[in-house]
């Protein structure tokens, strides 16, 4: 028996670390730490719910509109408001802008270098590439050979520059396995999504006054007011990424997904899903928005959301005591002691639900769409497991791959909905709808925000008193994920997920590499 720690883990935002067991080459326990504390929920305390909504957006520049959002929707609630039509559509339009920056800079910039070898790309030949790309029905929009010479440039000078220090090594079995043709491809392909997360943050920038960090969504509605010439610009950018998404993103996960077919055999984590459910449709029913609220326990058995059920525990972090509180009656209290295992290893609490660690992200909500019908999930799901030859056997994604190949559906189905809720919002302002912000008629209360951030599940609570903030507690998507350990000793989600993953390189363990990028961690959030 062996340890082993990754440290920092790279490509995520904030600072995560991951120790683990390894005997016989197979990792037998974990133990994931976030080592950064903020205290953003004392910031906000003794302020206005209108401040607060601008302040929690500055826990992360990747998903700052879900705080906001989260964060009105608490204040909305306390107050007794439901926003307007017209607020509600400008507000998932940039809430999903957010999400495709988010979720393309996750797959090419971020995730797709555990698969994609950019120094083999400079062994593959051009002309064949593109015939594999064609093959593929991916985009060929790039030159491939003078990308070649650019990156034979960049390697004999050895300027590797945003690829260097990653674990390219195409000697090792457990490495990186794509012909060198799909490696440039890919590469282009990497280098072409820079600039599609920039298109999908300044149609933020567009609705949000600038990005990241927005200052148009507020409790009470909306500041954005669309004009002619604003919703001629968010047309074609909308169009834009959308097509780029099209062209792109399911065709080359299908093209890589063969060649690293054994990570569906590990990386399943704890098996059972929170989502909140994102972007309202007219109804403003949790159930009933474009990707809806529900909770999967054992067996993947779908239920409405219960706010009483969730709690977080901090015996295993650095906090007093060893409290497990409903985040309604929540404290953060931090108490920094040692790392240790055994005892006090994070900053991160443990959420649970009903008693039970949960996994929450992109594939949370798709398997909680899946369960209620949202026939667009249904039919791309569908359509994947045949690819697979597995049809119907849903549980075969609970693993590595299947995560990382989840969050390019929900990609497309985002993509496809900022088209509809463009010409929404554009028949709305035609038919003479000029409402986007109401005023509250009182300033005191309680309420719970329930939304979903790129990365999953997120939660603001606050109560107010005549306007001020008394209590704010935050639980975050990847809170939930890169829970410590619980009371009895359960490891959390990202922890079962590495537990049973192979590793070949004790230096380089890539296979617990792949499975912690699958669930796309942002430790900045998760210790807010
Ligand atoms: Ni940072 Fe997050 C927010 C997280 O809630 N985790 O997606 C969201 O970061 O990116």
């Amino acid at each position: 028996m062996a340890r082993t720690v990754i440290d920092p883990i790279t490509r995520i935002e904030g600072h995560l670390r991951v120790e683990m067991e390894v005997e016989d080459g197979v990792v037998t326990d974990a133990w994931v730490s976030g080592g950064c504390f903020r205290g953003m929920e004392l910031v906000v305390r003794d302020r206005a719910p209108e401040d607060a909504a601008m302040i929690v957006q500055r826990i992360c520049g990747v998903c700052p509109v879900s705080h906001a959002h989260a964060s009105t929707l608490a204040a909305e609630k306390a107050y007794g408001i439901t926003i307007s039509n017209n607020a509600r559509i400008i507000r998932n339009l940039v809430e999903g802008a957010q999400f495709l920056h988010s979720h393309i800079l996750w797959f090419y910039n971020l995730a797709a270098l555990d698969y994609v070898n950019p120094l083999h790309a400079l062994e593959a030949n051009p002309a064949d590439a593109w015939d594999l790309a064609t093959a593929a029905g991916t985009s060929t929009n790039t030159d491939f050979k003078a990308l070649q010479e650019r990156l034979t440039t960049f390697a004999e000078n050895k300027q590797l520059s945003i690829f260097s220090g990653n674990w390219f090594d195409s000697e090792n079995s457990q490495g990186y396995k794509l012909p060198a043709e799909l490696d440039l491809i890919c590469t282009a392909h990497y280098l072409e999504a820079l600039t599609m997360q920039s298109k999908a943050s300044e149609i933020a920038a567009l609705l949000g006054g600038k990005m990241p960090h927005i200052m148009t969504s507020t409790p009470g509605g909306t500041m954005f007011y669309p004009t002619e010439e604003k919703l001629d610009d968010l047309w074609s950018l909308v169009n834009e990424v959308y097509d780029w998404v099209k062209a792109t993103m399911i065709p080359d996960t299908l093209a890589i997904a063969p060649y690293y077919a054994d990570a569906f055999n590990f990386g399943k984590g704890c098996g059972r899903y929170v989502a909140w459910g994102v972007f309202e449709d007219a109804s403003f029913d949790m159930n009933k928005r474009y990707l809806p609220a529900g909770v999967l326990g054992d067996g993947l058995k779908l239920s409405d959301v219960d706010e009483s059920k969730i709690k977080e525990y901090v015996g295993h972090s650095w906090y007093k005591g060893d409290s497990d509180l409903n985040p309604l009656e929540g404290v953060t209290e931090p108490e920094f002691t040692e790392y240790n295992t055994d005892d006090r290893y994070t900053w991160c609490k443990a959420p649970s639900y009903d008693g039970q660690c949960m996994e929450a992200g992109s594939f949370s909500r798709l398997l909680v769409a899946y369960k209620r019908n949202v026939s667009f999930i249904v039919d791309q799901i569908d359509g994947l497991l045949e690819t697979l030859g597995v049809p119907g056997q849903l549980e075969i994604l609970q693993s590595t791959l299947g995560r990382t190949a989840a969050r390019q559906i929900e990609t497309l189905y985002i993509a496809g909905l900022m088209k509809e809720w463009v010409q929404e919002l554009i028949e709305a302002v035609k038919g003479g709808d000029s409402e986007y912000f109401r005023t509250p008629s009182t300033t005191t209360g309680q309420g719970t925000g329930f939304w979903e951030a790129p990365r999953g599940a997120l939660y603001h609570t606050e109560k107010v008193s005549n306007g001020k903030i008394t209590d704010y507690q935050i639980i975050i998507p990847t809170t939930w994920n890169i829970a410590p350990h619980d009371a009895d000793g359960v490891p959390g989600p990202m922890e079962q997920a590495c537990i049973g993953v192979p590793v070949g390189d004790m230096e380089k363990p890539i296979n617990v590499l792949r499975t912690v990028h699958s669930f796309d961690p942002c430790t900045a959030c998760a210790v807010h």
